[in-house]
C-alpha cells in the first residue's frame, strides 16, 4: 500500500512537473485566418477610433519568422492610412506580467506608435504604445507619445519579432513597460529587453484587458500578424520541444528516489514479518 502511494506521489509530482515546464495560458492568439480585404472589425475587433474611415483590413498574406508560433498561418493586418484603430479584448488582467508577441513588417517607415494595450473599455487611456520612426527605428513608452527607441534601426520589408511586457506592480503609476526586438528567432528563456524597463510616474497604470492597432498617418504602411497574449515568457515564445538535461535529470532523480523508498518499505515489512 505505502509504496502505491509513494508511487502515486511520484507520478502525480512528475505530471504537474511537466504541466509547469509545457502548458500556457495563452490569453489570445490572433493569426488573421481570415478572407483576404476583410476589414479585421468582422472578426473579433472592435473600432474605438474613427470607425468606418479606412478601416483595417485582412492582408492578401501573413507574416512569417523563423521558430514563431504564430509563423506563416492564416493572412495578417494591413495597417496603411489615417483612420480607424481596432482593438481586440483578452480579459481584464490585474496582477502579474502581460506579455505581448506579434510579427511585423514595415514597409514604409514614419512617426508614430502602432500598437499599445488598454483597458476594459479601452477609452483614450493607452499602455504600452510600440513606436516605428521615419528613420526605421522601433520604440516604445510607458504612454507618452514621444517613445524610447532601439539604437539598431529595422529593415523595411522585413519581417521580424516583437514583444511588449507590461508588468502590473502594486500602487499607482509605477507599472514597467519593456520592448524586446527580435530578427532572427526567439530564446525559448526570457532575455534582457531591448528597450527598458520603462516607468513613468505622469503615467497611471490600466489593467490590460485591450491589445490595439492604431492608424496615424496617411503614408504608413505596416503588416501585423500572429498577435499572441500570455502571463508568461512561453505563452508567447513556446517551449523547448524535448526535457533539457537538468529536466532529466529530476525524473531520474524521481524514479531513484521512488525506488529507494519501496525498497525500505519492502525491507521492514519483510523484517516485521519474520519477528
Ligand atoms: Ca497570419
Ligand atoms: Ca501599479
Amino acid at each position: 500500500m505505502k509504496k502505491i502511494t509513494i508511487f502515486a506521489i511520484f507520478l502525480a509530482a512528475l505530471t504537474l512537473g511537466f504541466q509547469g515546464i509545457g502548458t500556457a495560458q495563452v490569453l489570445l492568439n490572433e493569426n488573421f485566418d481570415y478572407p483576404a480585404g476583410d476589414n479585421i472589425s468582422a472578426h473579433g475587433w472592435t473600432s474605438h477610433s474613427g470607425g468606418g474611415t479606412q478601416p483595417i483590413t485582412v492582408a492578401a498574406t501573413g507574416l512569417t519568422f523563423p521558430g514563431y508560433l504564430d509563423s506563416g498561418i492564416g493572412m495578417a493586418a494591413l495597417l496603411d492610412n489615417n483612420g480607424e484603430d481596432d482593438n481586440k479584448q483578452f480579459g481584464v488582467q490585474t496582477t502579474g506580467t502581460i506579455y505581448t508577441s506579434f510579427m511585423v513588417k514595415v514597409t514604409t517607415s514614419a512617426f508614430g506608435y502602432f500598437l499599445h494595450l488598454g483597458g476594459d473599455p479601452i477609452s483614450t487611456v493607452f499602455r504600452g504604445k510600440v513606436f516605428m520612426n521615419a528613420t526605421n527605428h522601433f520604440g516604445v513608452s510607458v504612454g507618452n507619445n514621444v517613445g524610447t527607441f532601439a539604437a539598431a534601426t529595422y529593415t523595411p520589408g522585413t519581417t521580424y519579432t516583437l514583444v511588449l511586457k507590461y508588468q502590473i506592480v502594486a500602487g499607482t503609476n509605477n507599472d514597467i513597460i519593456s520592448l524586446f526586438i527580435f530578427d532572427s528567432g526567439m530564446p525559448y528563456v526570457e532575455p534582457a529587453p531591448t528597450i527598458g524597463p520603462l516607468t513613468d510616474a505622469t503615467m497611471t497604470d490600466i489593467a490590460p484587458a485591450t491589445v490595439a492597432l492604431r492608424q496615424f498617418i496617411a503614408t504608413q504602411n505596416i503588416t501585423v500578424d500572429g498577435i499572441r497574449v500570455g502571463k508568461t515568457w512561453a505563452d508567447v515564445a513556446g517551449v523547448q520541444p524535448v526535457p533539457t538535461l537538468s529536466e532529466w535529470g529530476l525524473i531520474l532523480l524521481g524514479v531513484a528516489l521512488a525506488g529507494i523508498g519501496a525498497f525500505y518499505i519492502m525491507r521492514r515489512r519483510n523484517s516485521e514479518l519474520s519477528v
